[in-house]
């Protein structure tokens, strides 16, 4: 599998695997999209700390 997400930020499914920016596994270590994304269960905790600040 050489096909990957090549811009974590974009809105797009760069390798078409299904699976959009944060929600794709090769964007789990990146920046923009820190840990808030590499579970669903925290994903809603993470808004909703930030929608407090
Ligand atoms: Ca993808
Ligand atoms: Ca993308």
């Amino acid at each position: 599998m050489i096909a990957q997400e090549t811009d974590c930020g974009n809105g797009l499914d760069d390798d078409n695997d299904g699976y959009i920016d944060c929600g794709d596994s090769d964007c789990y270590d990146e920046t923009t999209c820190e840990s808030a994304f590499s579970c669903t269960n925290t994903l809603y905790q993470v808004i909703s700390a930030t929608l407090f600040k």
